[in-house]
């Protein structure tokens, strides 16, 4: 089991922007996972520490500088639109219904891995403001 996700972000803070990460190794096929959606650019599969009963991450096949959603630029715009396209086609794959779509960018919002994802979360009420 992980440690709380506070703690995690902050050890983790701007850990591997410069290097490889958990989720390239993921992107190369180079360590499994339990996969939910994959096409050429982007794939899909389940977190491994879920905050609600359906937890899937989407990111992209290549980072590409993409450490987190502040880096993003000029070029990034394609892929950026695909990961969200590819969010509501696996909500309606999956029949999710309602869902909360979160993306931590940086320690103070508990990122934790340096490599965009996206996070649905659903199959359970959400609270706002999230905390
Ligand atoms: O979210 C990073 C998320 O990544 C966190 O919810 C755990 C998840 N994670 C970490 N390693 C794995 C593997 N190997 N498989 C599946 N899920 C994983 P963040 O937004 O950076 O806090």
């Amino acid at each position: 089991k992980m440690a709380n996700e506070e703690e995690l972000a902050l050890a983790n803070a701007g850990k591997d922007e410069n290097g490889d990460s958990i989720f390239g190794k993921i992107a190369r096929k180079e360590m499994k996972v339990d996969l939910v959606y994959e096409d050429d650019k982007v794939m899909a599969f389940n977190d491994i520490n879920p905050q609600a009963p359906v937890h899937i991450l989407v990111i992209p096949k290549m980072r590409d500088g993409l450490t987190r959603l502040s880096k993003a630029e000029n070029r990034h715009k394609e892929i950026l639109g695909h990961l969200m396209w590819a969010v509501a086609e696996i909500v309606r794959q999956k029949d999710l219904g309602d869902f909360r779509l979160v993306v931590n960018n940086g320690p103070e919002a508990c990122q934790s891995v340096y490599y965009l994802h996206l996070h649905i979360l659903a199959k359970r009420q959400m609270k706002w403001p999230p905390a």
